[in-house]
C-alpha cells in the first residue's frame, strides 16, 4: 500500500512539472507554432512508425522463442486432435493476416509521410479493391464458422452410445467430488436439499432411491483408458466451471441444473508421464523447485505429471485451489481400484 501511494504521488509530481512545463512553453511569444509539423517532425514520425512495426515483429519471435513451452501438451481425449486443428488453423491465419496488415499499415505511413511540395492524390473508392477485401474475409470466415459449428456438433454430442460410463462431478466452494453411478451405471437421485453432512451424505444422495445405494463417492477421478465417460455436473453454491485443459474440455456447473459432457480419454496417466513435452515441463519445474528447497520455501517437493479437473470460474477466495487430481489407467488397473471403494449404501449402513 505504501509503495502504491508513493507511486502515485510521484506520478502526480511528474505530472504538475509538464503541465508547468507547457504552461511555460504557452506562455513564450513565438512566430512559428509548435502545433504545425515540420520536415524533422514527419521524418521522425516515419521512423518511429518503422521502428514500432520492427519493435512488434520483435516482441513476436521473442513470445514464440520465450513462451511457446508453456502450450498444453498433445491432446489426451478423442475429440481433442479435432479441437486442437481448428484452433492451430485460426492461429495460423490471424498470424499471417496480422503480420501483413501491420507491415502495410506502418510501411505505407512512413513511405507516404509528409513531405514539402507533395500533394495527396485523391482517391474516390474502388470497386475491385473493396469487392476483394469484402470477399476473401467473407470466405475465409464462413469457412472457420462452418468447420466450427461442425466440430462442435461432434463434440457435443452425449449420448448413451457405446455403453459410457456415468459419473457425476459436484462443484462446491472450494472442492469437487465425483460420484460414479456404481455397477447399475445409473446415478440415484440427488438434491442439495438432502445433504446431511452428519451421516456423510455429502452430496444430497435420495437414501430411498435403489439406484443411488450402489453410486461410489471419491475426491480423486479415476476413468479407464479408452472408455466414453459421461459426465454430468452439479454445483451447490455458485456458478463453477469443470476445466480439463489435457483433454480440452470445459463445461459450467450451474446451481440448480445439471450440465452434461462426455469424452473418452485416450492415453494413461503412466504413457502421458513419457511425453517429451510433459518430460520437459516436470525437469523445468523441478528445477524451480529444487532452488525453493534450497531456500528453505514450502512447496518444493519434486513434482510429477498428473491430469487435473480445476474450475475455470472465479468463484471466490480460493478459486485458484479448486481442483481434483484424474488418474486415467487400464481398465484392469480402475476395475481393482473401484472395489476398493465403498458403495454409499455401504457408507449409509456403517453410520446406522
Ligand atoms: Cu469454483
Amino acid at each position: 500500500m505504501t509503495t502504491l501511494l508513493t507511486l502515485a504521488v510521484l506520478i502526480l509530481v511528474f505530472i504538475a512539472i509538464w503541465q508547468m512545463t507547457k504552461i511555460f512553453e504557452l506562455s513564450q511569444l513565438r512566430t512559428e507554432t509548435a502545433q504545425i509539423a515540420n520536415e524533422q517532425d514527419n521524418k521522425n514520425n516515419a521512423y518511429l512508425l518503422l521502428a514500432f512495426l520492427i519493435f512488434i515483429y520483435a516482441i513476436t519471435i521473442f513470445s514464440f522463442w520465450k513462451y511457446g513451452k508453456f502450450l498444453l501438451p498433445e491432446a489426451s481425449s478423442a475429440h481433442g486432435a479435432e479441437y486442437d486443428s481448428l484452433m492451430l488453423m485460426s492461429f495460423v491465419i490471424i498470424f499471417i493476416v496480422q503480420t501483413l496488415t501491420q507491415f502495410l499499415l506502418h510501411y505505407f505511413a512512413y513511405k507516404y509521410r509528409g513531405k514539402a511540395g507533395r500533394r495527396a492524390l485523391f482517391f474516390a473508392d474502388s470497386n475491385k479493391l473493396e469487392a476483394i477485401w469484402t470477399i476473401i474475409p467473407v470466405i475465409v470466415l464462413a469457412a472457420l464458422i462452418l468447420w466450427g459449428l461442425y466440430t462442435w456438433t461432434n463434440i457435443m454430442d452425449i449420448n448413451e452410445d457405446d455403453d459410457p460410463l456415468v459419473v457425476e462431478l459436484y462443484a462446491q466452494q472450494f472442492n469437487w467430488t465425483a460420484r460414479y453411478a456404481g455397477a447399475d451405471n445409473v446415478l440415484g437421485g440427488a438434491n442439495v436439499r438432502m445433504i446431511d453432512i452428519d451421516r456423510a451424505n455429502v452430496l444430497g444422495l435420495d437414501e430411498a432411491d435403489t439406484y443411488a445405494s450402489d453410486d461410489v463417492i471419491v475426491k480423486e477421478l479415476h476413468l479407464p483408458v479408452g472408455r466414453k465417460v459421461n459426465f454430468k455436473f452439479r454445483s451447490q453454491d455458485v456458478l463453477h466451471s469443470a476445466y480439463f485443459p489435457h483433454f480440452r474440455a470445459q463445461m459450467n456447473c450451474v446451481p440448480g441444473m445439471i450440465t452434461e459432457f462426455s469424452f473418452t480419454p485416450i492415453t494413461t496417466t503412466a504413457d502421458m508421464r513419457q511425453n517429451p513435452d510433459v518430460i520437459d515441463k516436470v525437469e523445468r519445474t523441478n528445477i524451480i523447485r529444487a532452488e525453493r528447497a534450497a531456500n528453505g520455501e514450502p512447496n518444493s517437493d519434486p513434482w510429477e505429471f498428473d491430469y487435473v479437473l480445476l474450475c475455470n470460474k472465479i468463484c471466490g477466495k480460493s478459486h485458484y485451489n479448486m481442483q481434483m487430481k484424474i488418474i486415467v489407467e487400464t481398465e484392469e488397473e480402475y476395475n481393482e481400484w473401484m472395489k476398493a471403494q465403498q458403495t454409499f449404501g455401504q457408507t449409509m449402513a456403517s453410520m446406522q
